[in-house]
């Protein structure tokens, strides 16, 4: 099935799968609970679990093949200086972005928000320092186990650095790794036709479990989310990928979305990785070596989307709980929520857990975080498109602007 085909089955699935999840929402819980609970929900973690199986070993695989296929270890940091700058300064951006919209548009301020009950335990989040130590794994088996991305990207390096050096004394290994690459690729394709039934099931679970008064009274503030990412996505990546791209942002966009549909369905960068690495490479045209190094590495370290929902939600707290922010907190929210995203894997959720770590940082009520937990997933699913978007148009750009000749690749 091509994609197109597969893209617009998919929306049609979302579509379908929102209808009804605004009709349960109308059905008593005795209904909506066992559905949800044996169907909805069991057909979207089957679809989730399907293609996160293929992440780990698509990332370990497709790294080693791309640090092998650059030769040269030189262009590979090249590449990733060039991928962190664009990181941080583009989530630095959305931060702003977030604040400046959360401070006009002011979703917390209207006053009816009944924070007696408010009650959240974040959960624990490792310290700055010893992610970038544990960044090189003590033991890449167990980093593979428990799906440490950055310790398997490391890991992947250091191998793909290996096969460039043998060169010749380990084309076996290197022609092994292809072979692998092919085969992850193809249970890709055959596991995203799948893909309709799981995006129905996650949304009409999402829609469903939120219910309609909370995506009411919480209207304001998702609709100040949401117009941080349409800012993020048509302005300032557009702005990159046509001023530093030297590319059309519009054929970015249409080319990329059924990606973005796919991270939209699973809530999760990670599980959008093996499409989205396939949609840069076979139709943005985006070198193997900086889509397989750049968009994993995005994929755990870069989260724009979720930092402007992290930025609106510290202004809608502050607003609902009337704790004036200073100029000086914004500044400590940009510097948190910026380095915050970069020990975080890219699954559902993820972005909850860093904003109790930046609310706590600026002496904000962390259980505030329950006000807005209800409607996260839905938001989670905009803002998953966002970060995944983010990924590829920087592996675009940094693929457009060098000439990253693959000489092991293309002689394989
Ligand atoms: N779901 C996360 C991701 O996969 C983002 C978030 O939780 O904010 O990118």
């Amino acid at each position: 099935m091509d994609s197109k085909k597969l893209t617009k089955r998919i929306l049609i699935a979302l579509v379908a799968g929102a209808i009804v999840g605004v009709a349960l929402t109308f059905t008593p819980e005795s209904f909506f609970g066992p559905l949800d609970k044996y169907v909805l929900d069991p057909v979207g973690q089957i679809f989730i679990n399907l293609i996160m199986m293929l992440v780990v070993p698509l990332v370990f695989v497709s790294i080693a093949l791309g640090t092998a296929g650059l030769g040269d270890p030189k262009k590979l940091g090249k590449i990733g200086v060039s991928a962190v700058v664009f990181f941080l300064t583009t989530t630095a951006i959305a931060i702003s972005v977030g604040l400046g919209l959360g401070y006009l548009i002011q979703p917390g301020a209207s006053g009816v928000f009944d924070t007696s009950g408010a009650d959240y335990t974040p959960e624990e989040t490792p310290p700055m320092m010893d992610t970038l130590i544990n960044i090189i794994p003590e033991n890449p088996i167990n980093a593979m186990a428990s799906g440490e991305m950055l310790q398997i990207i490391a890991f992947a390096i250091f191998i793909g650095v290996a096969l460039a050096f043998l060169s010749e004394k380990t084309k076996g290994i290197y022609n092994l790794f292809e072979q692998a690459s092919e085969i992850l690729n193809w249970l890709i394709t055959v596991i995203m036709r799948f893909a309709p039934y799981g995006a129905f099931a996650l949304i009409a679970s999402a829609i469903g479990d939120a219910g309609l008064d909370a995506i009411g009274s919480m209207l304001s503030y998702m609709l100040t989310v949401i117009a941080g990412l349409l800012v993020h996505a048509f302005i300032i990546y557009s702005l990159a990928v046509w001023l530093i791209g030297r590319s059309n942002p519009i054929t970015f966009f249409k080319v990329f979305f059924p990606a973005m549909v796919v991270g939209f369905s699973t809530s999760s960068s990670n599980a959008a990785l093996p499409v989205a690495m396939k949609t840069a490479q076979e139709k943005l045209g985006v070198k193997k070596a900086v889509s397989s190094f750049v968009q994993p590495l995005g994929a755990t370290i870069n989260m724009d989307g979720t930092a402007i929902m992290q930025a609106v939600a510290t202004v809608f707290i502050s607003q609902v709980y009337d704790i004036p922010l200073a100029f000086t907190d914004l500044l400590i929210v940009v510097l948190i929520a910026t380095l915050a995203s970069v020990g975080t894997a890219g699954v559902p959720g993820v972005g909850l857990v860093m904003l109790a770590m930046v609310l706590g940082q600026i002496g904000l009520p962390v259980e505030g975080i329950a006000l807005i937990i209800g409607i996260d997933r839905l938001l989670d699913m905009l803002r998953t498109s966002l970060n995944i978007a983010g990924d590829a148009a920087c592996a675009y750009i940094i693929s457009e602007r060098g000439n990253w000749n693959e000489e092991n690749a293309e002689n394989g």
